[in-house]
């Protein structure tokens, strides 16, 4: 018998308001039923509260998956960095589906945290007759250090079930709002990954709220040919620049000479500091 596999995956996140560049990109993953795992980059654009937008669907043994995810991003709020947001994944099929999916996306500028960290999320089973969310494996939001995952919510095992329809819900946190961790740690990237078994036409929703006391004070450059930051455009700024030439990057924030935060180092980039050499933008 043929399964229609429909499966709709929805994230929203808010990092609240910097006016992004180019949002970072970030990369997809999934399968469905033990299929191949499918990876594919994914392109955000600016949305209208400052952030990025990611959205993308997929097709898999006749079925839909869609994912959107939003990302707001404020570092203004110094000292304090959020994140808030909300992931859903659906089950539209007609029978249970084994669903694996993953973000990765870069957090530009990194975030650095001193122990006033923490996160709460909960998790939310809809159901319209009997049903069941089973965690298959791993947990759903890691924050990263490179390849180290400083912390996880949701970890398996976990499941949700209801022999009637309805609502059922269930919480997870640390750290919110006393100390979580023993020293400053750094966070650059976050990804959301689960891999749970969901009963037919159900679905899950995960909202969560993220704080983190951010020691760089990261704030907009009001003068970004000034790379140093020190109120004048000279050869610092130049000998800077030229240390990262034709470096690129999709966290464009890491690039320490890349003016316009395009994600490349290049001429246009020469060409801002030697225009506004000796001044500061006033
Ligand atoms: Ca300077
Ligand atoms: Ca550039």
């Amino acid at each position: 018998m043929l399964h229609r596999t429909l499966v709709g995956v929805s994230a929203s996140l808010a990092l609240a308001s910097v006016a992004m560049a180019d949002p970072p990109e970030a990369t997809l993953f999934w399968s469905v039923d033990g299929g191949l795992d499918q990876v594919q980059p994914l392109s955000g654009t600016p949305n209208q509260s400052g952030g990025a937008t990611y959205v993308t669907s997929f097709n898999t043994d006749g079925g839909l998956c869609k994912l959107t995810l939003i990302l707001n991003a404020d570092f203004t709020a110094d000292p304090q960095a959020n994140i808030n947001g909300q992931l859903k994944i659906e089950n539209l099929s007609n029978g249970p589906r084994s669903v694996k999916f993953g973000v990765h996306l870069p957090i530009c500028p990194a975030i650095t945290s001193d122990p006033a960290f923490g996160v709460l999320s909960v998790m939310t089973l809809t159901t319209d007759g009997p049903g069941y969310l089973v965690c298959v494996e791993d947990g759903l939001i890691n924050f990263t250090n490179g390849t180290q995952t400083v912390k996880s919510l949701f970890t398996c095992p976990y499941q949700l079930g209801t022999t009637g329809s309805g609502t059922m819900t269930s919480t997870a946190q640390f750290g919110t709002p006393g100390a979580s961790a023993p020293t400053a740690i750094e966070f650059d990237e976050l990804g959301v990954y689960s891999h749970c078994n969901i009963s037919e036409s159900d679905f899950v929703t995960y909202s969560f709220t993220f704080n983190a006391k951010d020691n760089d004070a990261w704030a907009p450059n009001p003068c970004p040919p000034d790379l140093t930051r020190d109120g004048i455009v000279n050869g610092q700024d130049l000998t800077l620049l030229l240390a990262t030439w034709q470096d690129v990057s999709s966290c464009p924030q890491s690039l320490s000479g890349d003016v316009d935060q395009n994600g490349i180092v290049d001429a246009t980039d020469l060409a801002s500091v030697l225009s506004s050499w000796g001044s500061c933008g006033e």
